[in-house]
């Protein structure tokens, strides 16, 4: 419990409960639908469902279907092999173009942190989904706090690589360590979460402990597991699965129901968990949160950037 309850307070403990909640609600997108209700533009008539109202999915399903390649390929390959990885003590590099760089223990990371409870749809690239209430905090709180240099433009992410609990990195099916990126806007946006919660339980390992990176709007691809090093760059760093193919997984990956994965649609996706004839969901545009980012990218041709 401790990476949660560091200061040993509820984020609800601090805030008051109207406040809380009026936050959560617009930071899930719903203070969006209202907004352009009452000022009458365009897509009022299509208001996107309100995503604090979607069911999360239960802990056991966002426990034992997962993607970490580093423990298998497999759905249930993490929840079966991630458990051997030592997370305590954890140590994240931190370096780049930052005032402060060096090694931070999970404890210093933490210090201070405000922990906060988002619930969050998540969208694989895939086409399925699940809905999971995350503990974590925003990733611009750590970057403030390392302070970032004039000059940075990017921040690079790389996982840990542990051979002897990892399986998987004996095969190349990912040239390894597993590495994403932000651009520096991308990375400071309310939205875009570390977190070290599900549930208000400690992350469990398969799902990235004891700090993983969750960007709500893109596919699952960037919101990379148990981080290791974080890098201010001031040019575009590699991404794995954009090195592995880079005509279909692109830098920005967007969730964006125009943009087909070359070899199926991602124009709807199927909720983990509605069972096998449930109905498949119309896929939104920036996964719907697009109020809250689509500003991000005023004039950039999204099929180009993908
Ligand atoms: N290090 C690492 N991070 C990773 C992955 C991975 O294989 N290795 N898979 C990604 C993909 S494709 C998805 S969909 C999400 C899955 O997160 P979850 O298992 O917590 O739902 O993690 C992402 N982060
Ligand atoms: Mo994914």
């Amino acid at each position: 419990m401790r990476y949660r309850f560091s200061t040993g307070l509820r984020h609800s403990d601090v805030t008051p409960a109207s406040v809380f909640h009026a936050r959560r609600r617009f930071l899930a997108g719903i203070g969006a639908g209202v907004g352009a209700g009452v000022l009458g533009l365009p897509g009022a008539g299509r208001a996107a469902p309100d995503i604090t109202r979607l069911k999360p999915n239960t802990y056991e399903e966002i426990t034992t279907y997962n993607n970490y390649y580093e423990f298998g390929t497999g759905k249930e390959d993490p929840a079966e092999n991630a458990g051997a990885m030592q997370t305590d003590p954890w140590t994240v590099e931190i370096g780049g173009l930052v005032e402060r760089p060096g090694a931070y223990g999970m404890d210093d990371i933490l210090k201070g942190a405000p922990i906060e409870d988002r619930i969050y749809r998540f969208r694989c690239v895939e086409a399925w989904s699940m809905v999971i209430p995350w503990n974590g905090f925003q990733l611009s709180h750590l970057l403030d706090r390392v302070g970032v240099q004039p000059g940075a433009k990017y921040v690079a992410f790389e996982t840990a690589v542990l051979p002897d609990v990892m399986p998987g990195v004996k095969r190349n099916v990912l040239e390894w360590p597993y590495r994403e990126g932000l651009r520096l806007d991308e990375a400071m946006n309310p939205l875009t979460l570390l977190a070290t919660g599900i549930y208000d339980k400690p992350i469990p390992n398969q799902n990235g402990a004891p700090l993983r990176l969750v960007v709500p709007w893109k596919y699952g691809f960037k919101s990379i597991k148990s981080i290791v090093r974080i890098t201010l760059t001031d040019s575009q760093p590699q991404t794995s699965w954009n090195m592995s193919n880079p005509g279909e997984y692109g830098f920005y990956s967007n969730v964006n129901p125009e943009v087909d994965h070359p070899r199926w649609s991602q124009a709807t996706e199927r909720r983990i968990g509605g069972g096998f004839f449930a109905k498949r969901e119309e896929t939104q545009m920036f996964n719907g949160y697009g109020e809250e980012v689509a500003d991000l990218y005023a004039g950039m041709d999204l099929k180009k950037f993908y």
